[in-house]
């Protein structure tokens, strides 16, 4: 793929970025999460039902956090993030804080973050660390059994979806990395990065389900590929120094 001229790029992760820091992805081969089904765990529906269930899911995916650390392809990214003269941003369908502890700091949580609560009572969203549980106080109005986690379940609107368009009409390269194509809208990015004119890479463990619609596709693990892809970028900055 010719990157010479590209001046604004877009990268979307998801699970399989991270597998190799030791985070479960979602669709593994025994198709639980976690020993969970998607459905009884990631829907404001099951929060309803059995918001304990959820909690327990999200708390013991929150306390793995401090037991992984970012793996080579998350710090590729962070590199690209210093280093790319033109426009970046670095959409995450991930919930964990491996990017932003790499030092991505383009960077945007479409579905929602760990490390942060929502209180149901007062509507605001707060930091959080450690078990959140059914009778956590909320640090804003100090209300009880109000919060819940700052995560975009099915059904729910996914964040930043104004920005990530704008990003998406703007960009010259859209790079999808460590995602299965199962999820949308998140899965139909890389559609409307064509229809755009945008040049389109897919790097995964396996073709996604939408792997047709890429212009490239790279088979292996994202800590080999993404570092290799990552060089040739910067080094296409270098050679050519377009104004970006
Ligand atoms: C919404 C919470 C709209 C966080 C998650 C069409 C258009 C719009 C919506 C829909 C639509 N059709 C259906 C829908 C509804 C639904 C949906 O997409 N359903 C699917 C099942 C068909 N979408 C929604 O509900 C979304 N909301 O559209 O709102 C709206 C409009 C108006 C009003 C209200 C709402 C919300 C979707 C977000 C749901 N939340 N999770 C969390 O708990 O973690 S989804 C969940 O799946 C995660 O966020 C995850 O990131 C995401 C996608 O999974 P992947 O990241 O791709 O992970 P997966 O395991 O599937 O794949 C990993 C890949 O990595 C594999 O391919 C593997 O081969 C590869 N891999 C593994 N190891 C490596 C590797 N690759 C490289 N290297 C390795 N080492």
């Amino acid at each position: 793929m010719n990157t010479e001229d590209v001046r604004n790029i877009v990268v979307l992760t998801g699970a399989g970025v991270s597998a190799e820091s030791g985070l479960a992805t979602f669709r593994g081969p025994d198709g639980l999460w976690e020993g969970h089904r998607v459905e009884d765990v990631c829907t404001p529906h099951a929060f309803r039902r059995d918001p304990a269930l959820v909690h327990s899911f999200y708390d013991a995916r929150r306390a793995k956090l401090g037991t992984v650390a970012p793996n080579t392809a998350h710090e590729a990214l962070a590199r690209l993030d210093a280093e790319w003269p033109g426009g970046l941003l670095l959409v995450t369908q991930n919930v964990d804080d491996l990017h932003e502890r790499a030092g991505s700091r383009r960077l945007l949580h479409m579905h929602g973050e760990l490390t942060r609560g929502w209180c149901l009572g007062c509507g605001q969203r707060f930091g959080w660390a450690g078990p959140m549980g059914e009778d956590a106080s909320c640090p804003s109005c100090g209300k009880a059994g109000r919060v819940r986690p700052d995560i975009v379940w099915f059904g729910e609107m996914p964040y930043g979806m104004e920005k990530i368009d704008e990003a998406l009409q703007r960009c010259d390269l859209f790079v999808s990395i460590g995602t299965s194509g199962a999820v949308y809208p998140a899965a139909g990015f890389v559609q409307t990065a064509r229809y755009c004119g945008a040049s389109t890479l897919e790097i995964n463990l396996e073709p996604s389900l939408g792997s047709t619609m890429f212009n490239e596709t790279r088979i292996g693990r994202a800590g080999e590929l993404v570092p290799e892809w990552v060089d040739e970028v910067l080094q296409s900055a270098h050679s050519s120094p377009i104004s970006r």
